[in-house]
């Protein structure tokens, strides 16, 4: 049956003994074993009677297995619903009721704090631990390791990717099959990936870079991946030297020019090295051409877009830009309040339209309608410039979102979490520069009248509704929040005020 994402990506290697992973310890496992794996797990989902369209929620470690899920996914026809490892229950709570996940996979230590949550929106609950194991795993084992794939097109949702959002609650961005291919086929040809790559994957595979990015290109050419848990730097040592190409965000390269044993001579196997999900400094790209003689590629995408513009293979990789747009991506720059197109070199919004480009949020048609426009262009919500050779630079942002080591974070829903905290009248939630994680979090509160919160209880009270990485590394009290004539949070000058706390 016709499945153009899992016959393209998957189906292609059914039979193939070739490498896939190389995992820690010195093992690995071919493309027909993961592909064996991955049809079990299908022929259970299809038994539990999820059909074609339910969702699967899936917090679980990053492993052979956990892709194995996405695998399985795509070839049941069911839609792909990543969550990061670090959420909370609470957390998870929101995405299992908004998605109406039919199944939500976990690790064993989570399994008793979402068993209530599961139960509530009327969702399964199995177990898929970081080594295999689990109930998820065990039940899926007497399963064949083929199974019928089930007939999808292109147009058909194969992942819904959660974003948070500026009014605290996260959407989800619901991803075509076609959204998926077409965006790994044009970056498999922009980067020129082949079978006879070795990609070092440590980014985590609950978000697009890590699982659509990195994998997805992968499997298109049949490469392999030195799949490793997590970023660990003395992995990355180690393992750069087996590897041709690496993709990280700006904290992979920044940490690793920290390091005095990352010398050039450890990349000298490397063909490429691409940088995203966050700006990287000139002064890193400059620094790291410096040391290993290679030129990161720095490209640019987004959650709900797959990439949109990259910088070139063979010609110019410009430092402090994106590149251009890729092939089928039409990209321009607007001005925020008309809409109209700006000429090249003027600041303006970011919209983009191509195949890659979202059908909109979950369930949220004014949300869709505020930021995808009738004729298909998506407003980014990022701000950039076009200079005249073609090449984007992106200058800053139109949303109100932190960017930190790679994860966004958006204040508002950490300034709802922190006004409800005991002697808090009101809070700003900015992001400041911060050496290892480019921005870091911090938090300002205003106190109620004749009160005076305990910053450590707060922190110590939030812990349990937010992700860590969420968390404001300080909280800070101010007498009031600067304020403009419209009663609007001056955000650019707390920015200011506190631009040092991290870096000084
Ligand atoms: C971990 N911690 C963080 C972050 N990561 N805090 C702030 N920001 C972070 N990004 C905290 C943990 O909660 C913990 O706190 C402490 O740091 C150490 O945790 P650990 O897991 O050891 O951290 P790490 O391994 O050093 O992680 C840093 C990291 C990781 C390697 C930069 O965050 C990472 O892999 N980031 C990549 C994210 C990514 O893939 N982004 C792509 C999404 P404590 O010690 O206090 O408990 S964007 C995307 O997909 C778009 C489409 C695109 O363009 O690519
Ligand atoms: P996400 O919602 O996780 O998909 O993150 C998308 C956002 O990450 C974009 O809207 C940009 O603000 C940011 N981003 C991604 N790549 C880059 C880059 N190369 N430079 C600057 N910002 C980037």
């Amino acid at each position: 049956m016709p499945n153009p994402l899992y016959d393209t990506l998957f189906g292609q290697h059914r039979a193939s003994d070739a490498v896939f992973l190389h995992l820690p310890g010195g093992l690995s496992l071919t493309y027909e074993a993961f592909l064996d794996i991955g049809a079990q797990y299908a022929g259970l989902m299809a038994d539990m009677g999820l059909t074609a369209g339910d969702r699967v929620a899936v917090q679980t470690a990053k492993s052979p297995e956990t892709l194995a899920v996405y695998a399985a996914c795509v070839q049941a026809g069911l839609v792909f619903l990543p969550l990061n490892t670090a959420y909370t229950p609470d957390e998870v709570a929101y995405f299992v009721e908004n998605s109406g996940a039919r199944l939500v996979l976990v690790e064993c230590s989570k399994r008793n704090a979402l068993a209530a949550i599961t139960e509530r929106y009327g969702a399964k609950l199995e177990t898929l631990n970081a080594d295999g194991s689990g109930s998820f795993a065990d039940n899926a084992a007497p399963y064949l390791k083929s199974f019928e794939t089930v007939s999808r097109t292109g147009s058909d949702l194969a992942a819904l990717l959660y974003t948070s959002g500026t009014t605290g609650r996260s959407k989800g961005a619901m991803l075509t099959q076609s959204n998926l291919l077409s965006n790994a086929q044009v970056l498999q040809k922009e980067w020129r990936f082949t079978s006879q790559d070795v990609l070092l994957h440590a980014l985590p595979i609950f978000h697009t870079h890590g699982l659509f990015v990195a994998t997805n290109i992968t499997l298109l050419c049949g490469g392999q991946m030195i799949f490793l848990p997590k970023f660990d730097l003395d992995q990355l040592i180690t393992q750069l030297p087996n590897a041709t190409t690496m993709m990280g965000v700006p904290t992979f390269y920044t940490r690793l020019l920290g390091d005095a044993r990352f010398t050039k001579n450890l990349t000298t196997h490397i063909r490429l090295f691409v940088s995203g999900s966050a700006p990287l400094l000139a002064e890193t790209h400059i620094q790291f051409e410096e040391r290993t003689g290679h030129r990161i590629l720095e490209r640019y995408g987004m959650t709900e877009t797959n990439m949109n513009t990259s910088n070139p293979y063979a010609g110019e990789r410009r430092a402090g830009t994106v590149g251009f747009p890729l092939p089928g991506v039409d990209l321009k720059i607007t001005d925020p309040k008309t809409g109209k197109s700006l000429p090249n070199g003027d600041i303006g919004q970011i919209e983009v339209r191509g195949p890659n480009v979202f059908q909109g949020y979950w369930q949220m048609p004014d949300k869709t309608a505020e930021e995808l426009r009738a004729d298909g262009f998506f407003i980014t919500g990022d701000l950039g410039t076009m200079d005249e050779d073609g090449y984007l630079t992106i200058v800053g942002r139109n949303k109100d979102l932190i960017i930190s080591g790679g994860y966004n974070i958006y204040p508002k829903e950490i300034e709802l979490v922190l006004d409800e905290q005991d002697g808090v009248l009101e809070s700003a939630v900015i992001g400041v520069p911060h050496p290892d994680f480019g921005e870091s979090v911090l938090g300002i509160i205003v106190a109620m009248p004749d009160r005076q919160p305990d910053l450590n209880a707060i922190a110590a009270e939030i812990g349990s509704s937010l992700a860590r990485f969420k968390q404001p590394q300080r909280l800070v009290i101010l007498p009031e929040l600067p304020r403009n004539t419209m009663g609007k949070v001056q955000k650019k000058a707390l920015r200011e005020q506190f631009a040092d706390t991290f870096t000084k």
